[in-house]
């Protein structure tokens, strides 16, 4: 397998309309096809957020906090992973109609959760995906798990997982803002935007991002900040990039300078 692994993650916040229930934005996830194939990767894990597919259903249907024991949860589980397979055969569509050789992966058949955290996560068929030269798309999804019956399994997760395990050269998450603010600049115009955030400065950031103000069931950024730590702390860099913006992520992709905040261990 190629040493140069790429794990991007597309934000639910970019490739769906996220105040707009189960709405996708499918000029934006067309846009992105486009870019991910020209930036013409060899080695490429792909996983896609929620946005208004999966956080709307889960919130309702509290499928995060576990099964409740009634019949009615299980229809809620059953419609969140089904939003989530939808907008996962619009990314995947689009990916194959710029001839990238993608193939849908579907989280909840085969990964399972412990208090919400990946306890088993067979990666024989991942692995297999990757030397063939295929590329996995992943989600974060309604998933099984051993201690509440079900939960959510954030694509946050996912990606630093990933790329623990294939030892990834780089995670980029593609997010609708330019990178990680001094504060969260939806609601505050004085935020900063940082360039680059080390591992200790990431701690005390956490705190003072603040929380995302849509339905939002895996946390919003501060969230997602914290699933990196684990792989920054392997070595793995993460870039922060707004690939809400056009030619973004393809310029992120080749390694070029793009408005955007790195994460590193020093
Ligand atoms: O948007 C959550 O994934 P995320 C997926 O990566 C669901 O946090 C089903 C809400």
């Amino acid at each position: 397998m190629s040493a140069k692994l790429t794990v991007l993650k597309l934000g639910g916040s970019v490739i769906t309309h996220k105040d707009k229930s189960l709405t996708p934005n499918l000029p934006a996830i067309r846009r992105l096809a486009k870019e991910i194939a020209s930036a013409k990767l060899d080695s490429l894990i792909l996983v896609h957020g929620g946005g208004s597919f999966g956080h709307p259903l889960a919130k309702k249907y509290k499928i995060r906090e576990g099964f409740n024991g009634k019949a009615s949860q299980l229809l809620g589980f059953a419609e969140t992973h089904q939003a989530m397979v939808a907008l996962n055969k619009l990314v995947v569509d689009a990916l194959i109609k710029e001839k990238i050789s993608a193939v849908a992966v579907s989280p909840s058949s085969f990964i399972m959760t412990k208090s919400e955290r990946i306890h088993s996560f067979p990666l024989e068929p991942l692995t297999k995906l990757l030397q063939l030269g295929f590329v996995p798309v992943l989600f974060g999804d309604a998933v099984f798990d051993l201690d509440k019956g079900f939960t959510i399994l954030s694509g946050d997760q996912l990606i630093a997982y990933l790329a623990i395990h294939y030892k990834a050269e780089r995670i980029i998450v593609g997010v609708d803002v330019d990178g990680l603010f001094t504060s969260d600049p939806k609601a505050n115009k004085e935020a900063k935007l940082l360039n680059h955030v080390t591992l200790k400065e990431l701690e005390t950031l956490m705190q003072q991002i603040g929380e995302a103000k849509v339905p939002d069931v895996t946390g919003g950024m501060p969230s997602k900040v914290q699933e990196m730590i684990p792989a920054v702390e392997k070595g793995v860099n993460v870039l922060v990039v707004n690939s809400a913006k056009s030619e973004n992520l393809c310029k992120a992709l080749k390694g070029e300078r793009v408005v955007s905040t790195v994460i590193s261990k020093l």
